[in-house]
Parts: structure tokens; sequence; C-alpha cells
């Protein structure tokens, strides 16, 4: 196979760490850092582009790029006619309205005639239609949250994460309109040997992303409580259950997801078992 997967990826900001970690933890070697554009893995059919998070959605659309990892809220901002195949976890943030603090807010009806500053003008835009409210939409493209203070908008429409910088501006969060993570995206009619490497790529994310999602365990367990025990822990086809060197008792090995992980290990241990370790996993192949 000749051709090379390229991927385009934040060369700098938010959403960089987060993608070159996945690529290692894919396997996929690359040279990144200073001044670098563009880089060929040693070990994976890829070159990698690196860029503004802005442009990779219209580099993604024309074909220049295969693949790319954005923000939601860039993606869906830019409309650009792209194809989004996976959800990756990372760079997680919410766009949300906010007012100064001592302002009256009564609901999405107190923005009615009033000005809003905002770097997504279409996500708010459709929002407000969507609330039937009529607003004045200011698109600014940087600092949104000093607009109120300097008396350009009443509200501002920005991304937040911790909060501390509408807090640090006087403003409070008064209404969430979108919630974003990175993304994978692709073009929308790859070719059939770029779209097995894409396809060969999304395998390894997902086990990837099932081994963080899930932790080996390992119990003891007093051999009438196996049969609760064990539907406790279905594993990833059954737990393995193999005899103890003390008489009546087993040991169980399995996988628990980590989403339920204290609710299981609270009703595992009141199910009788003893000596439990919880291990992290590498990768997991379903
Ligand atoms: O240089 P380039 O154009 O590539 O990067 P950029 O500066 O445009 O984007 P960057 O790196 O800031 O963000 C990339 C993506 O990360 C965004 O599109 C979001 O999808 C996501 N993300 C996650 C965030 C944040 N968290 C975030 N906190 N993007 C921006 N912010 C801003 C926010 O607007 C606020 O001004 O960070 C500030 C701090 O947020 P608080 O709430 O933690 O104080
Ligand atoms: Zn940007």
């Amino acid at each position: 196979m000749s051709s090379l997967l390229r991927i385009a990826l934040q060369k700098s900001g938010r959403l960089s760490e987060d993608s070159y970690q996945l690529f290692k933890e894919c396997g996929i070697r690359f040279d990144y850092g200073t001044g670098k554009l563009k880089s060929i893995s040693s070990n994976f059919p890829a070159e990698f582009l690196f860029l503004r998070d802005d442009d990779i959605p219209g580099y993604v659309e024309d074909g220049v790029a295969d693949l790319g990892i954005v923000g939601e809220n860039v993606a869906v901002e830019m409309g650009r006619n792209v194809k989004t195949i996976h959800k990756l976890g990372f760079s997680k943030c919410r766009l949300s309205i906010a007012i100064l603090r001592g302002t009256e807010w009564t609901g999405v009806q107190s923005l009615e005639g009033k000005n809003i500053a905002t770097s997504y003008p279409n996500l708010l835009g459709n929002y407000l239609a969507g609330e039937g409210v009529k607003a004045h939409i200011h698109e600014i493209s940087g600092s949104v949250e000093i607009a109120p203070s300097i008396g350009l908008a009443e509200a501002v429409c920005d991304i937040v994460s911790s909060g501390s910088t509408l807090l640090s501006n006087g403003l409070k969060e008064v209404e969430t309109i979108f919630r974003s993570e990175a993304i994978l995206i692709t073009h929308t009619e790859l070719d059939a040997d770029k779209q097995a490497l894409a396809d060969k790529l999304l395998f390894r994310i997902k086990s990837v992303q099932a081994a963080k999602n899930n932790k080996y365990i390992v119990l003891n367990a007093p051999n009438h409580a196996l049969e609760r025990i064990t539907s406790l822990l279905p594993g990833m086809k059954s737990p393995t259950v193999t005899p103890l060197a003390t008489e009546g008792w087993s040991s169980v090995h399995s996988v628990l997801n980590e989403n339920e992980f204290w609710e299981n290990i609270e009703a595992i241990r009141a199910a009788g078992a003893e000596g439990i370790l919880v291990i992290p996993i590498e990768k997991m192949i379903y």
C-alpha cells in the first residue's frame, strides 16, 4: 500500500498534548515539536500535519487531510462537510451564555433585544432561533469575556471549562448551549486504501479507550457466593473462576467498567468477596 493517511492535528494548544498522547498509546510514532509543520510516522503509514485548530475542518473537507482532531464546538460552528467518526473524550468544555454578576436573569428571554458578544455566531444564532429570542450577535475573535465590562455587550457566549475566566471578569454563567469534546473527523469520501487505514486507526483508538474505561479485577470468594459474584462481574465473555488451595474457596478474574465501579465493588464485598485486587488494563481488544 503506497498511500499515506494524512492526519491534521492542532500544532499547539488545548487539543495538542492529548492528541499526541492518543497516538502514542495507539503505538503510532512520529516527531513533533517546535517549528515542525509535518511529520511522517516511522511505524504506521501516516503523515501528520500540524495546524491551527480552526483550519482543520476546512483541510479535511477539501481532502488536503484525510482525518483530523478538532473540538466539536469548532467543527459544528464551521459547518464544514466532514464526517464525525468518533468522540475522543478529552478537551471537554461547554459553550455558555454569561452575564455580569448582579444583573437579573429570568431565563433566556432576558436576552431579547440585547447585545451578545461571541466567537460562535452560528451556534448561538441557532440556539436563539430555537428559543424564539431575537438578540444582536457581535462576532469577535477573542477576549470575549471583557465585552460586558467595556460596554460592548450585555452578555457573552463563550467556551467555559473551569469557569475561572468568567469569574475573574465579573461574569456569571446562566445557560449552557452546547457541550463539546475532541472529535475525530474524516473527509467524506476516503478511497479504499485510506478507509482501510482509518479503520485500523479507529480500532486502535477504541481499544485504548476501552482499556481506560475498564479495570482488571481479581478476588477470592467462598464457593457458595460464586453465583452472585459472577453475576455482578460479567467480564468480556464470562469471568474466569479457578479453585484456591483452601477448600471451599475460588479465585475470580474479570473486568469491571469504571462507570459503575464503586457500586459493584460494594455489592461484591457484601456478597462475600475478599482480597480484591484492581489492576489497570493497558489495551482491551474486543
Ligand atoms: O492556536 P489555535 O487556533 O490552534 O488554538 P485556539 O487558541 O483557537 O484554541 P485552544 O487551544 O484554546 O482550544 C482548542 C479547543 O480546546 C477548543 O476549540 C475547545 O474545543 C477546547 N477547550 C477546552 C477549550 C477550553 N477547554 C477552554 N477553557 N477552549 C478554550 N477555552 C478557553 C475559554 O474560552 C476561556 O477563555 O480557555 C479560557 C479558560 O477557561 P476556564 O473556564 O477554565 O477559565
Ligand atoms: Zn483556534
